[in-house]
């Protein structure tokens, strides 16, 4: 028996969904999410990768069935990432898969860093079947920050801007006057979901001038290690002429790591060697516009504010 192609394709929505759990706290590795079928396509179990140092997904799901006893009936593993090959700080998972018996390997993104890559070849060596490409597209998504990551040495740039009609006609991105936010409680919760899956923010004087924003996530629980773990996110704050306060800076620097720099090609640079996947830009119009200019960005969520309710659009570079 061999679990059906149904089977295969529920299980890897189901390790998209563990991986898309852990974006955000798993940087400089990916979030990648895994999840294990015996012959006759039944789950017996999943689990995502927790961050860099600790098991990938697919080493920490064998030592969970082989906790459980339920190792022998492995079958097919289906994993979000191509299992890597090599012995970074971890031992390589496509190794692993051999050593216990898993039949088939089914993943959906290739992994394309020189070191980790080529476990595909490495499993179908050792007889096991693989094929990747699973929900390609899907995958390619969550993927993408790794990916850029891993080819290219920088982080992935999303910028996330908010508009309301100005009342003339077009859009703005200035609150009313006396206004903090004019964005309503689903788009803040889904903006706080963004901020989340993010490795580090970048912010211009001019917003903290204007808004006094806090950038600490409220209205979705955060990953544990930045509420009890003492973890900080990396906040670049672009202020050349030192206008943002002491007071702002301070009570910023609580619940950040935060560094102040002149340039968006500095914060950049600052943000890779930090081994930031996914960073977020949270700023006013001058930043936002400069990075979309100058293609510095990668994907843009505008939130727009209408008389019934907010639209969301999705843009790539
Ligand atoms: C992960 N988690 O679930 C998978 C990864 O230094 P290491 O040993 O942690 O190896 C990190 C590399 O392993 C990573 O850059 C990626 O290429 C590969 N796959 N990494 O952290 C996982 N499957
Ligand atoms: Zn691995």
């Amino acid at each position: 028996m061999t679990p059906s192609e149904t089977a295969i394709t529920n299980a890897m929505r189901q390790a998209i969904a563990l991986a898309r759990s852990v974006e955000g706290r798993t940087a400089p590795n990916p979030p990648v999410g895994a999840v294990a079928l015996d012959e006759t396509g039944a789950v017996l179990g999943g689990h995502a990768h927790q961050g860099a140092g600790l098991p990938h997904a697919e080493a920490g799901l064998i030592h969970k069935l082989r906790a459980e006893g339920r190792l022998d009936a492995l079958h097919t593993m289906v994993v979000t990432l191509e299992p890597c090959s090599h012995y970074g700080r971890t031992p390589p998972c496509s190794q692993a898969l051999i050593d216990v018996g898993a039949k088939q390997v089914f993943y959906g993104t290739p992994d394309p860093s020189e070191a980790a890559g080529g476990g595909h070849q490495m499993l179908e060596a050792a007889g096991v079947t693989v094929s990747g490409r699973l929900l390609a597209k899907e995958c390619d998504a969550l993927n993408a920050p790794f990916v850029k990551r891993a080819t290219t040495g920088l982080p992935y740039i999303t910028i996330k801007r908010a508009f309301r009609p100005d009342g003339v006609g077009g859009w703005t991105m200035l609150p009313a006057q006396g206004d903090k936010t004019f964005t309503r409680p689903d788009s803040l919760r889904k903006a706080h979901e963004i901020r989340k899956t993010c490795d580090g923010l970048l912010t211009g004087s001019g917003t903290v001038i204007a808004d006094d924003p806090s950038f600490t996530i409220r209205h979705v629980d955060d990953h544990p290690k930045f509420v009890t773990g003492g973890a900080k996110r990396p906040l670049v704050l672009l202020d050349k002429r030192g206008r943002v306060s002491k007071e702002w800076t301070a009570r910023a620097e609580e619940n950040f790591d935060l560094t102040v720099l002149d340039t968006v090609e500095s914060a950049i640079d600052h943000f890779a060697k930090l081994g930031c996947l996914q960073i977020l830009v949270e700023a006013g119009p001058d930043l936002s516009d400069h990075m979309l200019n100058s293609g510095l960005w990668d994907q843009c969520y505008d939130f727009y504010r209408h008389r019934a309710e907010d639209e969301l659009q999705i843009r790539f570079a």
